[in-house]
């Protein structure tokens, strides 16, 4: 997975962010691109079903498994400990825009510098919730375990330690339909 900072900005994103995490990307498509006929940006809670809807969902899958596929090294159709942790640890790297070895405010503001500006004037975990003890500084265990606790785990839905393609959109879908709620 790369996800780039810049997705994780918008913080309607960063509750999942990573690995086979909320590509901004499908995020938008889902949420600007589906024939949602209201054209209503605000709260339209008045659906019942507020899962993205067809064309949004068919977004989702093809980034999904494009994703996918580049995470499953070994092309086994599942990703295991090891491929997981590779993602997670090159989400990391992308995320050190400073090339220190860690992320910290200074990484956010940098991104924003290199793409359209913005001031990171908020506390490092508005923009990135992974910094566990609060001193500023995401480094790479705190990530790695974060991202393995609130996302990898929860995405193994049937406990069997990988992560299957099918388990990857069924926890997108749903955090996507989290969102709709909000
Ligand atoms: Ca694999
Ligand atoms: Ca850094
Ligand atoms: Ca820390």
């Amino acid at each position: 997975m790369h996800l780039t900072l810049s997705r994780r900005v918008d913080r309607r994103l960063v509750a999942g962010l990573v690995a086979l995490a909320l590509g901004g990307a499908a995020f938008a498509g889902c949420g600007s691109d589906g024939p949602t006929a209201t054209g209503d940006s605000g709260p339209s809670a008045t659906t019942a079903d507020t899962s993205i809807d067809a064309a949004g969902s068919a977004t989702l899958v093809a980034f999904l498994t494009t994703e996918f596929e580049d995470d499953d090294s070994d092309g086994d159709g599942t990703l295991d400990q090891a491929e997981i942790t590779t993602s997670i640890e090159g989400d990391f790297e992308d995320s050190d825009v400073t090339g220190d070895g860690v992320v910290t405010i200074d990484d956010v503001q940098k991104e924003l510098d290199d793409t359209g500006g913005g001031t990171a004037d908020q506390p490092l975990d508005w923009y990135m919730p992974y910094d566990a003890d609060g001193d500023g500084t995401i480094t790479v265990e705190e990530y790695t375990t974060t991202v393995m606790a609130d996302v990898m785990a929860p995405m193994d839905t049937d406990s069997s330690g990988t992560i299957s393609l099918d388990e990857a959109i069924a926890w997108h879908q749903a955090r996507i339909a989290e969102g709709a709620d909000q």
